[in-house]
């Protein structure tokens, strides 16, 4: 697609722009200067800016605006006198006279939201494909990104193979649990992961700040009775609150809550966020939710106390309804990964004769994410 036209507006002050499938947009001249392509503006190699907003005349117009013979835009400044070019492509990526979303708690075309009919199609991957970082590898990353869930099978079913699998796609986040940790049943636990009991569904660790934006779990032996693996979409529970009673959206998006993690000598983990976190846009960003370390709430105006422990209970029994729950029983080899600003996991109780081993890590989305950008710009080329 290239420019057909340009046309300067408001003295300089903005511009509008038409492509040759009838598509137009404005722009600023203050946007448009801040975001100049030219090597004095932009680092070749990083792409890094070299300039500051300060660097940048406040009084900036547009002195003129043309359409060169391959339709791109040759822009003016002043008051600098500088002459810069945007390809009409990098522009229409770029458009922000756009509609935006007004909706709270919308969430971006990235992102599919789900029930448990994902059940028959769980994203799935074996272990000897992921190794190849290929285009199924690639797939299976953005499963994580658009349905914060998927499941990898054929691990070697030794200890510590979980951390091999996130260091296909990035780095494990260490804890005061280690590297990654037990989840058994133990004598004196820590933390009643490591019990046999079963655990409602929760966002893991909500009282760090930041959370761990991924957790990998991987059996190692499951011979016990019970121990179903359950995984619940935050956001799908989040958009279907938002649907049946808009005042509960508002009090868990508009009111922190508080977590807290003092079960090992020397650790005293607190945070203060809410259950569902919105964006200054509205944007639906996180979900922290466990009953296990939930502190006392003490944000909450008084006059606001028991609608708002309505709303919670209301978000619970959503989380808990049979339609939003994906299980699934784990076998030794098999792995899954949660995006856990999202996607809540749970068990049931196990008990009998056999064993329960899973293991557990933490890692994060920003790594997955440039590794799943960088294969597809692999596969692009
Ligand atoms: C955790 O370690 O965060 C758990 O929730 C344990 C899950 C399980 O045992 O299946």
């Amino acid at each position: 697609m290239f420019l057909e036209t340009a046309e300067i507006l408001e003295n300089g002050k903005s511009l509008s722009v038409r492509w040759n499938n009838g598509q137009s947009a404005r722009f600023h001249a203050m946007w448009l200067r801040d975001n100049a392509l030219d090597p004095q503006t932009r680092a070749e190699g990083n792409a890094q800016r070299l300039i500051t907003i300060l660097d940048i005349p406040a009084e900036t117009t547009l002195s003129s605006a043309t359409v060169n013979g391959i339709g791109d835009l040759v822009l003016s400044f002043f008051p600098e006198n500088k002459e810069v070019v945007f390809p009409s492509n990098w522009l229409r990526e770029h458009n922000y006279d756009i509609p935006h979303n007004e909706n709270k708690g919308w969430v971006g075309d990235h992102i599919k939201t789900w029930d448990n009919a994902l059940n028959n199609s769980i994203p799935t991957i074996g272990y000897a494909q992921a190794q190849k970082k290929n285009h199924e590898f690639g797939s299976w990353l953005g499963a994580v990104e658009s349905h914060g869930f998927a499941v990898m099978t054929g691990l070697p079913v030794t200890s510590g193979t979980l951390i091999d699998v996130a260091e296909l796609f990035g780095y494990v986040r260490e804890t005061n649990y280690g590297k990654f940790f037990e989840v058994r049943s133990e004598i004196n636990p820590v933390n009643l992961a490591y019990t046999g009991l079963g655990l409602q569904a929760h966002t893991d660790n909500p009282y760090r700040d930041p959370v761990p934006t991924l957790q990998l779990l991987a059996c190692l032996e499951n011979s016990a009775d019970g121990g179903d693996s359950i995984v619940v979409d935050g956001f799908k529970a989040a958009e279907i609150l938002r649907e049946e009673s808009p005042e509960s959206f508002d009090l868990l998006s508009g009111y922190p809550v508080r977590f807290e993690y003092a079960g090992t000598d020397g650790v005293r983990l607190r945070s203060k966020r809410p259950t569902i976190e919105l964006g200054p846009d509205g944007e639906m960003l996180s979900i922290r939710f466990n009953n296990r370390s939930s502190a006392p709430f003490t944000d909450i105006p008084f006059a606001d106390v028991d609608r708002f422990y309505s709303a919670y209970r209301k978000y619970a029994e959503i989380i808990e309804r049979p339609e939003m729950k994906v299980s699934f029983m784990m076998q030794p080899g098999d792995l899954f990964i949660v995006d856990n600003t999202r996607v809540m996991h749970a068990r049931k109780g196990f008990s009998g004769a056999g064993t329960r081993w899973l293991q557990g890590c933490y890692a994060d989305k920003d790594g997955l994410l440039s590794t799943l950008s960088s294969i597809r710009s692999r596969a692009e080329k």
